[in-house]
């Protein structure tokens, strides 16, 4: 009975209590998928430590990424971003972990791939601000307006990973 108890209270520690469930959205971009870069990303994030909680491969309509980029639609850049956005499929992922959202955006590196060291992503693969082959979310807030706009509920998988009492 002490068991049960202890473990429940761990669970609920590690998960709500400390911040291990905070959540981001990833997508890789057409560009990032039309030249292979969807498993070196991937395992990057596995690689750190983080849990895949939702992947799909799909192909965003215009609408789904107006929605998106709604604070940018100001922006003189903003169709030319749509349409390269709505240019080939795309990989939408939601990745879980301990500080998660701050992080990721580190792992991505600038949005202009010039300003991003070497080592991060965006520094590693591409050239040009408009061809920056990943996207994630900016905020714990953006990364819940995101998620539910990429993922239903039914989508965002719950399971427990072995290796998480070697990494919390
Ligand atoms: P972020 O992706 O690093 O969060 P944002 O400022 O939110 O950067 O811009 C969203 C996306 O819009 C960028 O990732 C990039 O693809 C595109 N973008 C940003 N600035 C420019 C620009 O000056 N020219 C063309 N595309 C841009
Ligand atoms: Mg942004």
């Amino acid at each position: 009975m002490i068991c049960l108890f202890l473990s429940i209270f761990s669970y609920f520690f590690q998960t709500a209590l400390t911040g291990v469930s905070e959540r981001t959205f990833i997508a890789v971009k057409p560009d990032g998928v039309q030249r292979k870069l969807v498993g070196e990303i991937t395992h990057r994030f596995e690689k750190k430590g983080f849990k895949l909680v939702a992947l799909k491969l799909t192909q965003a309509s215009e609408d789904l990424l107006k929605e998106h980029y709604w604070d940018l639609r100001s922006k003189p850049f903003f169709t030319e971003l749509v349409s390269y956005m709505n240019s080939g499929p795309i990989v939408a992922m939601v990745w879980e972990g301990l500080d998660v959202v701050k992080t990721a955006r580190k792992m991505l590196g600038e949005t202009n791939p010039a300003d991003s060291l070497p080592g991060t992503i965006r520094g590693d693969y591409c050239v040009e601000v408009g061809r920056n082959v990943i996207h994630g979310s900016d905020s714990v807030l953006s990364a819940q307006r995101e998620i539910s706009l990429w993922f239903r509920d039914n989508e965002l998988h719950c399971w427990e990973d072995s290796s998480s009492r070697w990494i919390y």
